[in-house]
């Protein structure tokens, strides 16, 4: 057997496992490397590579797609749709994640427990003739049956985008194209480097029926958003972002103090144009990528569900366990 199809199977079989065992919704075993690229928050990204950057746009954007050559791995693209936060016009956040694969067209919405796949309301969990969609803990969990990649949503927040080794150099997106290189991740479609966030966004805007004047109502927003006014209860609980003796020290003792500022900063932004209701997501997100990143280290894990409780938050309303 051809050791690329062999990796994919095992791949493969591991996430399913995992989706089987419900055990815990985001961290995966890991049997070589993968990428993960994120969109949390006000949005944040984080590049498959690695490269972080804020971006406010309101209009459809191609989050990660194959770009591979034709008929070399299955194709897939993933977009998002991000819209202004009522009551906070200067941000944006995911409104709705559209994934193209196998022929369907499935979007996982709003609300974590239904999708839809090619306009028709489906309930979760959904099996389609190449992937399968389930609600853990939370979040819909597209994940692809035949090729190593998995998309989340929690329907608010949160959009994580999974693929294996294989498809490294072959994507494009805003998550980049996942080469092991960050700085090339500023690369817009005409292959020119983007000059900060705004310029990387709007080139990779797609077409969206659903909001034609998308371009009229897009705000830029070439300068970073200021930190707003927040509760000192709230701004302690981002503090523990950078506490290496608090629940999350595990992790922290083992990011980088660059990370960390960064953490504590887009904790305290997001916190500030969600009155304080985003704290929740900036704990989970930091717990969740950080037990991924540090799979093999069991000493570097903590207990996402311990550390939502000790600030009596939960699992978006559900069991942690
Ligand atoms: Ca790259």
């Amino acid at each position: 057997m051809d050791l690329r199809v062999l990796l994919v199977l095992l791949f493969v079989l591991s996430m399913k496992a995992q989706i089987n065992e419900a055990a815990v919704v985001l961290p995966i075993t890991t049997i070589f490397r993968r990428g993960v690229c994120h969109l949390v928050g006000e949005p944040h990204y984080t590049s498959f590579d690695h490269l972080t950057f804020d971006w406010q746009g309101v209009c459809k954007y191609n989050l990660a797609s194959y770009c591979g050559r034709p008929s070399l791995l299955p194709p897939f693209q993933i977009f998002s749709k991000n819209e202004h936060r009522l009551m906070r016009p200067a941000a944006s956040w995911p409104l709705y994640v559209e994934i193209h694969f196998g022929g369907d067209i499935v979007v996982l919405g709003s609300n974590p427990a239904v999708i839809t796949v090619n306009g028709v309301t489906q309930s979760l969990p959904y099996t389609g003739g190449s992937y399968n969609v389930a609600y853990l803990y939370g979040y819909a969990v597209f994940t692809a049956m035949i090729t190593p990649l998995r998309v989340s949503f929690d329907g608010t927040n949160s959009v994580y985008v999974r693929v294996g080794y294989i498809y490294a150099s072959h994507l494009c997106g805003l998550c980049g194209n996942f080469d092991g290189s960050s700085a090339n991740d500023w690369q817009m479609p005409s292959g020119l480097n983007a000059v900060d966030g705004t310029q990387l966004g709007e080139s990779w805007t797609v077409p969206d029926s659903d909001s034609v004047d998308c371009p009229k109502r897009r705000k830029r927003r070439d300068v970073p958003l200021p930190l707003l006014p927040v509760d000192p209860k709230v701004a302690a609980v981002c503090d523990v972002l950078g506490d290496v003796n608090g629940v999350l020290g595990p992790l922290v003792r083992n990011t980088t103090e660059r990370a960390i500022k960064l953490n504590i900063y887009n904790c305290l932004l997001d916190a500030g144009y969600s009155d304080g209701a985003s704290v929740y997501y900036s704990l989970r997100h930091f717990a969740v990528v950080g037990n991924e990143e540090h799979a093999n280290c069991a000493e570097c894990q903590v207990d996402l569900a311990k550390v939502l409780s000790s600030f009596g938050l939960g699992c978006n309303g559900k069991p942690c366990t």
